[in-house]
């Protein structure tokens, strides 16, 4: 059959962007090669709804081996006890966790979007905040979590599950006070680590897994793998809080999961996905990994020093992880103006809400930074100092179209030290 070129050449096309381009999106990253291809081959073809063993199609037995294979090297990267590997994606598996733990209407306690947390802890906008309760904790004026008010919220409305985990926040978590929060309410703890899992399999921040019941997230970002959710424990427990499952029986919290999963919120699971989840996930077991999480939190500090050696305001005046909030109203520019011109000359990163933000989400005066993708793409503390003379050099000019012109052309020439799949040609 002929390959479809329309299709194939605008793939291509995205390829060079990438290639061409300096990726600072937090939440981006690119996979190995053999990430890439997993995704691409004939477990696509297969259902296989169910888990391992206990499906209810014929012909699973080798999707079984590939899904328990990734349940077995994701167990062991954060020493979990049990592990489910088919949530399509980071807002599912959240999801899941809230058809397991939730009735409609409960209520639930986790950081403000505005403030650096996720739409799926309970924004408005979105099914956790339609169909629960949403109570929500933000950061104090220096920009840390704000765990007295985390506190007082939670005394006084008895949330069932307290959220924490965020999509814009630059420090580590106190995951053990968060814990005594929710036991003196006696609240499930769920901790949604899609940004830093990375760094948190390669021991690298404060472990959530001693402190909180159920653990999320995404496996694109920081753990480096494809586009995906999975959902852990790292100790099984029958749940305290007489949780039933359909039928009405009382179940182990993991046998609660795997019912939200598959059929609670899911299908058929992408088995070609899970397949790719597993080669990432067998990458994260190396050395190589440890030392690449090692050099993300090198360049995260390279780069916010260079960003205040010009005077941009930090949120929280650093970075503990992968990622910098930075305040753009000192600059005199908007989150939206910096990202579109930053678009221009192929750097690219998202306005963001800074916290107790004057303007809407849609303008926002800040943005987002963030080193995953550039650290795997080879680039160590002393390109940091050239990003962000590159970005400060668009952000003083943003209205000179041959500013911006200039630095795309040195963005490419300066992304050519860093190749990305020479493999592809
Ligand atoms: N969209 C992700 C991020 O950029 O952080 C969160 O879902």
């Amino acid at each position: 059959m002929q390959k479809d070129k329309q299709v194939f050449d605008l793939i291509d096309k995205e390829l060079e962007r990438q290639r061409n381009g300096i990726e600072l999106i937090a939440s981006e990253n690119f996979t190995s090669l053999q990430v890439m291809q997993a995704m691409g081959t004939a477990p696509t073809n297969k259902y296989a709804e169910g888990y391992p063993g206990k499906r209810y199609y014929g012909g699973c037995e080798v999707v079984d081996e590939i899904e328990t294979l990734a349940i077995e090297r994701l167990k062991k990267i954060f020493r979990a006890q049990w592990a489910n590997v088919q949530p399509h994606s980071g807002a599912q598996a959240n999801g899941a966790v809230f058809l397991a733990v939730m009735k409609p209407g409960e209520k639930i306690l986790g950081l403000d979007l505005s403030m650096g947390g996720h739409l799926t802890h309970g924004s408005p906008a979105n099914f956790s905040g339609k169909t629960y309760e949403a109570f929500h904790y933000g950061v104090t004026r220096d920009g840390i979590v704000d765990y007295e008010q985390m506190e007082t919220v939670a005394l006084r409305e008895k949330p069932k599950m307290i959220i924490c985990g965020a999509s814009a926040y630059s420090r580590d978590w106190d995951y053990q006070r968060i814990r005594s929060i929710a036991d003196a309410i006696g609240a499930v703890v769920l901790a949604d680590i899609a940004h830093p899992a990375g760094l948190i399999a390669s021991g690298l921040l404060n472990d959530p897994f001693d402190h909180c019941h159920i653990v999320t997230s995404t496996t694109h970002k920081t753990l480096r793998g494809p586009r995906g959710g999975i959902i852990m424990l790292r100790h099984d427990f029958e749940n305290p809080w007489g949780i039933k499952d359909p039928k009405g029986n009382l179940r182990m919290m993991s046998q609660l999961l795997d019912l939200a999963v598959f059929p609670g919120t899911q299908g058929g699971p992408l088995e070609h996905v899970i397949a790719a989840k597993a080669v990432a996930f067998g990458e994260i077991l190396t050395e190589d990994f440890k030392a690449y999480g090692q050099q993300v939190i090198r360049n995260a500090q390279a780069m916010a020093a260079a960003f205040v050696s010009r005077g941009y305001h930090l949120i929280s005046e650093g970075t503990d992880n992968h990622l910098m909030l930075i305040d753009l109203r000192n600059k005199n520019l908007t989150g939206k103006k910096a990202q579109e011109t930053l678009d221009k000359a192929h750097i690219t990163l998202n306005k963001n809400a800074v916290p107790f933000d004057d303007k809407s989400p849609f303008v926002t005066s800040g943005i987002r930074v963030g080193v995953p993708a550039i650290t795997t793409r080879g680039m160590k503390e002393k390109d940091m100092e050239t990003v962000v003379a590159l970005i400060d050099r668009v952000l003083m000019q943003a209205d000179d179209e041959k500013t911006i012109s200039e630095v795309r052309t040195e963005v490419s020439a300066f992304m050519q030290q860093f190749p990305l799949y020479p493999e592809l040609g």
